[in-house]
């Protein structure tokens, strides 16, 4: 059963905003959406697994949030000393630096042969990108499902799951995949409004460039030390929901909060020219976006991964489902 998540691919309508439908794709799930249960029961959530779900349910409950966001973070580093060690001392340099900024680079992550090898998955759907690419148009999802090159080079990648577990303190679940054969030219935004966790922040992606990125072809933008900007929630602005609805999909009014929330906070806004094979690591806090395309038609290959740390509650804060879990 492929569910409504099949069918949603392309739709753009009405329906995509009423919380019944979401209710009947869960009833559709019903296998994916059991293991809920026990993480409910975990997490003292008393609500049926098959009932829409959004920040609103946590703001009673106080856990603490992933350890890289805690202000105590230098003691559960010294305390994990050991598995610490097992990276290269650049690996140690930018799990550091993570720690402040909410991000990484790793450049050169993959050599010309490597990056080439995926290219090739990209320029396969490039050709035909309106069979491939949801209903943004821009976004082939779930790449890594279709492909195991992307899977097994990129989203399920050893050093990559054992650098990002580590940064959760628990074991990374790949979720979800992008390709982009084009840039996204999505405005800022951080991924935490889609796919959000309790307790908070566990969340995290892994980006890969797979040509050079440029002022033509959209390169990506953030904004370094935005993970600790005070979380969104789905009620912070107004987003039209109500009993039936979900809100706005599009969700411009959350675009527009955080747009004012960054101009308050002052931040500075980094414009990269990633090379192909630079790997970026981002906080599901971290708010980046990708700029115009100055060129029209110019491509700029890319993919990102989100994942979810195991064993916490896992739910779209923007749609207010839960997720489907794999
Ligand atoms: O590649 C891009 O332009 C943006 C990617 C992105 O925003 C995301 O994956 O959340």
């Amino acid at each position: 059963m492929r569910g409504l998540n099949y069918i949603f691919k392309k739709y753009t309508g009405e329906l995509r905003n009423m919380k019944a439908v979401y209710v009947i794709n869960n009833l559709l799930n019903v296998k994916k959406l059991r293991r809920n249960k026990p993480v409910y029961r975990k997490y003292g959530l008393r609500k049926s697994i098959f009932a829409p779900i959004g920040s609103q349910d946590f703001v009673d409950k106080d856990e603490a949030p992933v350890w890289t966001m805690r202000s105590d973070a230098q003691k559960w580093l010294d305390a994990h000393q050991e598995e610490f060690l097992t990276f290269s001392p650049r690996v140690r340099k930018k799990i550091k630096s993570y720690l402040e900024d909410g991000y990484m680079v790793l450049e050169g992550f993959y050599d010309a042969q490597e990056v080439a090898l995926m290219r090739q998955e990209l320029d396969k759907r490039g050709q035909n990108l309106e069979q491939y690419t949801n209903y943004t148009g821009k976004k082939i999802p779930d790449i890594h499902r279709e492909s195991s090159i992307i899977r097994t080079q990129f989203t399920e990648h050893p050093n990559i799951l054992k650098l990002l577990s580590f940064l959760m303190g628990r074991r990374a679940v790949p979720f979800q995949s992008i390709g982009f054969y084009e840039g996204s030219e999505q405005r800022a935004h951080s991924d935490y409004i889609h796919m959000s966790t309790f307790p908070d922040g566990y969340l995290i992606a892994a980006w890969v460039a797979l040509e050079p990125c440029t002022a033509e072809n959209g390169m990506l933008f953030y904004y370094p030390k935005s993970q600790r900007l005070p979380i969104i929630r789905k009620h912070d602005y107004d987003d039209g929901i109500n009993t039936w609805r979900t809100g706005k999909t599009d969700y411009v009014d959350y675009e527009n909060f955080l747009e004012k929330q960054l101009a308050q906070a002052n931040l500075e806004k980094v414009s990269w020219p990633a090379q192909p094979g630079d790997l970026l690591i981002w906080n599901g806090h971290f708010v980046h976006g990708g700029s115009p395309i100055l060129k029209k038609g110019q491509s700029r290959r890319s993919v990102v991964s989100h994942y979810f740390g195991e064993g916490v509650i896992c739910y779209h804060d923007i749609t207010q489902r839960p997720a489907l879990l794999f």
